[in-house]
């Protein structure tokens, strides 16, 4: 078979606004001086790494009810990045950006990989993913691996740090403004989205995450039950016909594996277990995107952390064929 019509189209971007910590944005390099582009083979196209946007006007953003009516527009620049989302506006327009490139990658037929980056830049790709699935007329299945929730609105962050709050913003709970800009991507459903290796929930994200009723497979379910629970919402993904768009946080990962990460959690997965989560996800044959973000690789000066993460995409990028190239 050909891969021509199914083959992987890397990007990546460059940008760490979103982390408490500066360091991701050299994780796209690090990725690539790793062997990844070697390890997808010929088939995959890498296109480099997106120019930086400019940021867009912090007016455009804010969400009306944090700002206090009497604010000048000086006054609400400053709020940033001290305010309840740090740096928005920048990344805001990061997501623009990624958003429009995934779905160029998309309506070629070809499937998106963005290397990040911290993960509030799949508010971009996951946004492209909802677009076309729904434009397909597919269920999109978002399956978002990660040491944490991700489900901070600016109302509960503790942080600020916006990519605490891209997986709630995805499922359509407001408090990042106007982010996308239109059309304004369909929301995530949360009865089609799994968490898996969370192991570190805020008490407002956990209550909410909860409210929303998403299939939440932390360390304790997955110690209990292993992967069954991810089969059983990959063969619902199968039987639905639907589209599936993985976002991988390499904090999955036990730091002890993946040290070169900006928020690392104790007691997360082994090599083998997220390589067997992936062996699932490759031979559920829906998987049309993948993001794979903050890496840190400052935090690893071995390298090893970045060696890992190809090693353990790859041949989940080998992908041979989509179940159905509809
Ligand atoms: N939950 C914390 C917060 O919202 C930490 C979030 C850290 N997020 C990531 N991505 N590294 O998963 O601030
Ligand atoms: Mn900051
Ligand atoms: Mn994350
Ligand atoms: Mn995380």
């Amino acid at each position: 078979m050909t891969m021509g019509g199914q083959g992987w189209v890397v990007f990546g971007a460059a940008a760490d606004w979103g982390a408490g910590r500066r360091g991701a944005a050299e994780g796209p390099a690090a990725l690539r001086a790793a062997g990844l582009l070697e390890a997808l083979g010929t088939a995959a196209e890498d296109r480099g790494d997106l120019p930086a946007p400019t940021p867009l006007p912090p007016a455009a953003l804010v969400p009306a009810a944090l700002v206090p009516a009497a604010l000048a527009p000086s006054a609400l620049a400053r709020l940033r990045p001290e305010g309840p989302a740090h740096h928005l506006p920048r990344i805001a327009a990061w997501v623009r950006a990624i958003r429009a490139e995934a779905a160029a990658i998309l309506a070629s037929g070809r499937r998106p990989l963005l290397l990040g980056g911290d993960h509030s830049l799949p508010m971009g790709s996951v946004a492209a993913s909802a677009t076309a699935a729904a434009a397909a007329g597919r269920p999109l299945y978002l399956l978002w691996m990660d040491a944490h929730g991700d489900f901070n609105t600016p109302a509960t962050s503790p942080s600020g740090n916006v990519h605490g709050m891209a997986l709630a913003a995805l499922c359509g709970e407001p408090g990042l403004g106007d982010l996308w800009g239109a059309p304004a991507p369909p929301p995530v459903a949360p009865s089609r989205l799994a968490l898996l290796g969370v192991r570190d929930l805020d008490p407002g994200e956990a209550r909410l995450l909860r409210a929303r009723g998403a299939a939440v497979l932390g360390m304790d379910r997955l110690r209990a039950e292993g992967l069954a629970p991810l089969r059983r919402f990959l063969e619902e993904a199968v039987a639905a016909g639907g589209w599936l768009h993985v976002s991988l946080d390499v904090d999955v990962l036990d730091p002890t594996l993946m040290p070169g990460t900006g928020t690392p959690v104790p007691g997360g997965l082994s090599l083998e277990a997220l390589a067997a989560a992936l062996a699932l996800v490759r031979g559920s044959g829906l998987l049309r995107a993948l993001d794979l973000v903050e890496l840190n690789p400052g935090l690893d000066p071995s390298g090893a952390s970045a060696r890992r993460a190809v090693a353990l995409v790859a041949p989940l990028l080998a992908t041979p064929a989509l179940r159905d190239a509809a």
